[in-house]
């Protein structure tokens, strides 16, 4: 996976509030092309592996639950400089200490529910683009 691409997930509160359509036309306006999409949904099993990492850490059976109680949009994203430039986009984890204009900060509601999911390296760019989408679905 070439350095100038991330991939993110709007979660499924974003969904529920029907703020699909407003945060992908945030991303769009901040310069990123649509590369890959798709509403789909995540298994338990998918959710434990997609945030293994955090598999020791207080919130993860919270956070299972979270995305896996309904659909969640997985979408590649094209920028230079895609992944620092769009985990800015999306603003800090906690919503509360988000920068003004950052999508968490605009459709987060909390630490735990924060609307949208963006890649932290290139590394994990790869295995996660690779994990919702084959080689076709790639534009
Ligand atoms: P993400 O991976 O979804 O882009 O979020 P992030 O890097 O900003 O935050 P990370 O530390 O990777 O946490 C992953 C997700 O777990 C949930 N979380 N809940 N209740 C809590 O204290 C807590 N802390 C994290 C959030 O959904 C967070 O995005
Ligand atoms: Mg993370």
């Amino acid at each position: 996976m070439a350095t100038n691409r991330t991939f993110t997930m709007l979660k499924p509160d974003a969904i529920e509030k029907g703020h699909i359509g407003a945060i992908l036309e945030k991303i769009n306006a901040s310069g990123f092309r649509i590369v890959a999409l798709k509403l789909t949904e995540m298994t338990k099993a998918d959710a434990e592996t997609f945030y293994a990492v955090h598999n020791e850490r207080p919130f993860f059976g919270e956070l299972v639950e979270y995305m896996t109680r309904g659909p969640i949009v997985a979408a590649v994203l094209e920028k230079e400089n895609a992944v620092e430039d769009f985990r800015a986009l999306i603003g800090a984890t906690n919503p509360a200490d988000a920068a003004d204009g950052t999508i968490r900060k605009l459709y987060a509601a909390s630490i735990g529910e924060n609307a949208v999911h963006g890649s932290d390296s290139d590394e994990n760019v790869a295995i996660e683009s690779a994990f919702h989408f084959s080689g076709r679905e790639l534009f």
